[in-house]
């Protein structure tokens, strides 16, 4: 009778023996006690000869040069420790999931309130995180004194530009040195067939030039930090992804300092896997641009099965694959890691299970197969020979 060692990740990382039973010649050996899921779903067994899995998702990303984050809900940070310990062992790179946009940061017309994203910013220097910055311009998220009023007329076009400007040198300075990258223009496109810049004010009020104005004044604010576009149902090649590609050609053709660009990454099992995430990211590489997943997260109707355990553990490794295979995708970044704090059922009625842990931050198969691929995936850097 031989012995299966399975490591049981959790609270205790307790080591369990399960005794395997005597079987048939061929067949697979039988557990004669069965773990509560089945093994590929909560336990990890490292066998001689393998590469471990079981570890940090930051620790098994560095061999490959690669952040791995989560957004972080400054309230949660403050009231749940478990939250805490968890966004500190993890991730190497933090998104505030609301307190670095404008509405948080300037509720009132010139009062800033930097409170909760120094906050972020002091936790993530003091656990080696790097801070990735979102988001400067958004039509989502700004100030209702600011769409006020753009819309009464008491503020002009040229004074929304000013402002605009302002907003973008106060923050980016504020942060000069502390934040890795910024998310400049978030969702500047429309969906669908025949993707155009989104009616937003910025657009309405500044022209399509506001983009690259908005990238040059934040390079001018923080000449080192990174400058991304951010977008969401454009992980694979579509009218959408294309538009970007298009756009980011022609900033860089025009030296506008655009350094990366963002894919978010939310996913839903009811729509096709973007298989071809890999050659959508590696045309942007081409251009010389980082790349990076932004926001990734997995959402299906309630209840789960194991069908869509499965569906998620695809779409997640889809797009850790992705970044894997392209050599200037820096971060792979999850919208929340626990289901205990997820944006995604109270915004979609029924669906939820989006992220890599479940409620009581107990890890899902989607954790494991990132682990596998993190831990098993060769370094792009080194060993490549054919
Ligand atoms: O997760 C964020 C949620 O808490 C906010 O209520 C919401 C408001 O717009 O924004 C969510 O984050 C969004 C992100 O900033 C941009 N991409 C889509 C994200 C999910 O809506």
């Amino acid at each position: 009778m031989g012995k299966l060692r399975i490591v049981v990740a959790g609270a205790l990382a307790a080591t369990v023996l399960y005794s395997v039973g005597p079987s048939a010649a061929g067949a697979a050996p039988q557990l004669t006690a069965a773990p509560a899921r089945p093994a590929t779903g909560s336990s990890v067994a490292h066998l001689p000869g393998t590469p471990s899995t079981d570890l940090p998702l930051r620790t098994l990303a560095r061999k490959h040069g690669l952040g791995f984050g989560t957004a972080v809900d400054m309230d949660v940070l403050d009231s749940d420790p478990e939250y805490r310990e968890h966004v500190s062992r993890e991730f190497s790179a933090v998104t505030a999931e609301n307190a670095m946009k404008w509405e948080s940061l300037e509720p009132t017309r010139g009062e800033y309130n930097w409170g909760p994203a120094d906050e972020l910013v002091e936790f993530a220097r003091r656990n080696g995180q790097k801070v990735h910055g979102h988001t400067l311009i958004w039509h989502n998220q700004a100030p209702a004194w600011l769409n006020e009023g753009v819309a009464d007329g008491s503020i002009s076009s040229a004074e929304l530009r000013d402002i605009v400007r302002n907003h973008i040198t106060t923050v980016v300075k504020h942060f000069r040195g502390k934040v890795r990258a910024w998310d400049v223009v978030n969702e500047a496109f429309t969906d669908g067939d025949n993707p155009v810049l989104r009616d937003s004010i910025f657009l309405q009020h500044l022209g399509p030039n506001y983009i690259a104005d908005a990238l040059r004044w934040a390079h001018a604010a923080d000449p080192n930090a990174k400058l991304f576009l951010n977008d969401y149902a454009i992980d694979n090649i579509n009218p959408k992804s294309t538009a970007y590609y298009e756009l980011a050609k022609q900033l860089r053709k025009q030296r506008v300092p655009l350094h990366g660009m963002g894919f978010q990454g939310h996913l839903d099992l009811q729509y096709p896997l973007p298989i071809d995430a890999p050659q959508n990211l590696a045309r942007f590489d081409r251009l010389g641009l980082q790349t990076a997943f932004t926001e990734v997260d997995v959402r299906y109707f309630l209840p789960v099965d194991t069908y869509k355990e499965a569906g998620q553990v695809g779409s997640f490794n889809t797009l850790l694959q992705a970044c894997l295979l392209t050599p200037r995708c820096v971060m792979f970044t999850v919208w929340g890691f626990t289901d205990k704090y997820s944006w995604v059922p109270g915004w979609f009625e029924g669906q939820g299970g989006a992220t890599p842990m479940d409620e009581n931050f107990q890890p899902k198969p989607a954790y494991r197969g990132l682990q596998q691929v993190l831990a098993v995936a060769a370094d792009p850097n080194s060993r490549r020979g054919f």
